[in-house]
């Protein structure tokens, strides 16, 4: 989701202090937890001031969400931020030594940290189309944190208006690189095209006519450690910015299709954004669609609120269900 559409979104975030039991931690799923969102922010202003424009999350929090049952936090950034200027450079040292402050903070507490480029597959705006360069910017990311398996990497959030077989090969770049630095016992998620929908998976096209299904099943990973990470809102374009969902078992309905391309195809899951708002058909559709991916825990391996981060507004709440 965008960090610019966040005012409407926290009205639907609230929904979190209204459903502390749907959203503790449940048993058969490897992976439950929040996005951390602020370290992207600002995207107007790069590289943009720390504290001014953009933000990194408080560590002592982390160990509220851990003590809850928590134990996967997204944390999102810019990959602008992050290499600067062009994607085969090197990492800038500031953000990368607050970036590796968090993530060893989490891990250290035994929690996994998911290091996720909130960039949509662009580069200053650009598509990325460049393999290589995109395979250098993940080598150079995944060498500093080759010797820690609790991180988990994540290629981009939500690919989108684009070329689905161009999604795949940026996708499998991305693997490459990461394991080409040694970084090979970490879990890497995959995101498709189309904003990474679930519900879309198997019928929305790419500029290239093709469906994230036609695309994304034949990548390769040398540790066969990959995730493909969907996302799954639960108003009716699926945006997660209204405040009604679409009816109680919207959830479940939508991940149909997803959970049958995984299964047929051998692949795990994770749900890495969804949210639903403060009304009683939007919390009855959360765990409804919760409840379905731990029938289906064969193939979904978790699922992480969307959002938190000390930006995000008092209103919005993770905190107060964490209580
Ligand atoms: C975090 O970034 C700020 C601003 O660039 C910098 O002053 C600080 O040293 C960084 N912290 C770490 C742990 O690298
Ligand atoms: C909820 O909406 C979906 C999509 O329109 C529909 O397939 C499903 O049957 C609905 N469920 C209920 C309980 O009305
Ligand atoms: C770990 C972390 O940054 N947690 C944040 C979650 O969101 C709340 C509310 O925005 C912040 O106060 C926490 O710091």
């Amino acid at each position: 989701m965008r960090w610019s559409t966040y005012l409407t979104a926290s009205c639907l975030l609230a929904f979190a202090a209204a459903a502390p039991s749907a959203l503790k931690k449940r048993s058969k799923l490897q992976f439950f937890g929040v996005n951390e969102s602020g370290a992207e922010f600002g995207t107007g202003n790069i590289p943009g001031v720390y504290g001014t424009d953009y933000t990194w999350y408080t560590l002592s929090t982390y160990d509220t969400f851990i003590k809850d049952g928590f134990n996967t936090f997204r944390l999102n950034l810019l990959m602008e931020r992050l290499v600067p200027n062009k994607m085969t450079g090197p990492a800038d040292t500031h953000y990368l030594g607050n970036l590796t402050q968090q993530v060893n903070y989490i891990t250290g507490k035994g929690a996994y940290a998911i290091i996720c480029p909130h960039n949509y597959g662009r580069y200053y705006n650009n598509i990325i189309t460049s393999t290589s360069d995109f395979q250098a910017f993940w080598k150079t990311v995944a060498t500093a944190f080759k010797g820690n398996s609790k991180v988990i990497f994540d290629t981009n959030n939500e690919y989108h208006d684009m070329s689905g077989t161009l999604v795949a090969q940026l996708n499998q770049a991305a693997i490459n690189g990461i394991r080409a630095a040694g970084a090979t016992s970490q879990y890497i998620t995959v995101e498709g095209n189309a904003y990474t929908g679930a519900w879309t998976w198997t019928t929305a096209t790419g500029t290239d006519g093709k469906t994230n299904a036609q695309t994304m099943g034949s990548l390769t990973d040398s540790s066969n450690k990959l995730i493909y990470q969907m996302h799954q809102y639960l108003d009716s374009d699926g945006s997660g910015t209204a405040t009604t969902c679409v009816n109680t078992t919207i959830g479940s309905t939508r991940l149909v299709a997803a959970t049958n391309w995984l299964r047929a195809n051998g692949k795990k899951g994770l749900i890495g954004e969804y949210a639903g708002a403060v009304n009683s058909v939007c919390e009855a559709a959360v765990k409804d669609m919760l409840a379905y991916i731990d029938k289906n825990s064969d193939v979904w391996t978790g699922a992480l609120w969307w959002s938190a981060g000390p930006w995000w507004g008092e209103s919005i709440m993770l905190l107060t269900f964490v209580q």
